[in-house]
């Protein structure tokens, strides 16, 4: 009987694979949406370069790490060399001159964790984020786009389940639910945990590039075009992948005392981390290691209700994936 089970589970796999990639495929940014961005950015530079002639501009986030899906608003950081400037008043002068060239919605949030200016570019549509001198950010998005060119799968899961999280209603930080940023770095870690293991860990390989942001040194192997077929020995398709993904959250991770760190390619103690106890606001009951600022546990934002909404929605969507007729349709159906 156990081996009619192994053949029910095959079935569904192929089943539920090309409605899965069919997702994906409908999630990508077309390549118009892509030069639009472009030249919103170039604009944007022209405006900027006026006030500050030696400011650089560059995209971070979804739109330049590759797990951007169509619609997506575009991050963007103002890097200034002055290191003292005083950033909400970048940031207001910054609002006046997107005001003045007819961007719209121009809106600057000088109180925010991150201060940002916000804008609407009436041509394109693009809604779009400003902040100032968030390097690390800039270096963490490079990171990200390094590792999705290594294995399709990456992205073709990372699109998949943060689908899943923006209509089940998981992927808004201020409700304690986690970032588009943080399930990206679970399915990272999740791939180097396959066996065979479908991605490396490019934090443990000969560093190809370094930099020191902010008293932080980031060092990794990022000539990723030599690691094409890493993952060639794990024959796993997308339905296989989102299928234990689920499961991984859902039932096997180990919530009490493990911190999954893409930095090593290992799950680490929260013993080891000194994750232990609530300290401040910072709760530890999912432990997301920041590959960079390692003292940041990406989880910070979960509490103990939301930490229940979350595993209960990994748990749904296990279950679906298990035993669901349609699970394409009933995974995705708007909470
Ligand atoms: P969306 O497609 O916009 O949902 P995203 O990857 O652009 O996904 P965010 O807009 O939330 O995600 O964040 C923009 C970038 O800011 C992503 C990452 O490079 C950085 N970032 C976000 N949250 C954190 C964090 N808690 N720590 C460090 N970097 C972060
Ligand atoms: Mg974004």
């Amino acid at each position: 009987r156990s081996h009619k089970r192994v053949v029910d589970c095959r079935s569904d796999i192929d089943r539920m694979n090309a409605p899965l990639l069919a997702i994906y495929e409908s999630l990508v940014p077309k390549e118009e949406e892509k030069s639009n961005q472009k030249q919103l950015l170039t604009s944007l530079e022209k405006l900027v370069n006026k006030e500050w002639p030696t400011a650089q501009l560059y995209l971070y986030g979804s739109c330049a790490n590759s797990f951007g899906v169509s619609k997506s608003d575009i991050d963007v950081c103002l890097a200034l060399e002055d290191p003292d400037i005083n950033k909400s008043e970048v940031l207001l002068k910054l609002a006046d001159i997107l005001q003045a060239d007819n961007l719209e919605n121009v809106q600057a949030l000088t109180r925010a964790r991150v201060p940002i200016v916000k804008l609407m570019d009436p041509v394109t549509g693009i809604s779009c984020d400003i902040c100032i001198n968030n390097v690390l950010a800039v270096v963490n998005t490079k990171l990200l786009h390094d590792y999705a060119q290594i294995d399709d799968r990456l992205r073709q899961l990372a699109f998949i389940v943060k689908h899943w999280a923006k209509l089940r209603g998981v992927n808004v930080t201020y409700q304690g639910t986690l970032s588009s940023y943080a399930y990206v770095l679970m399915c990272i870690h999740f791939l180097q945990q396959r066996k065979p293991a479908i991605l490396p860990c490019l934090q443990g390989m000969e560093a190809t590039y370094v930099v020191t942001v902010d008293d932080i040194e980031c060092a990794y192997f990022d000539q990723v075009q030599h690691l094409r077929d890493f993952g060639a020995r794990n024959k796993e398709r997308i339905a296989e992948l989102v299928w234990a993904f689920f499961d991984y959250w859902a039932y096997r991770h180990d919530y009490a005392n493990s911190v999954i760190s893409v930095r090593t390619g290992s799950l680490i103690s929260k013993r080891a981390k000194d994750w232990t106890r609530r300290i401040g606001n910072d709760r530890h009951l999912i432990c997301i290691e920041d590959p960079f600022e390692i003292s940041h546990d990406l989880g910070r934002v979960v509490d103990k209700y939301s930490i229940k909404t979350l595993r209960e929605e990994f748990e749904r969507a296990a279950n679906i994936m298990h035993y669901d007729p349609d699970p394409c349709v009933t995974l995705f159906e708007p909470y």
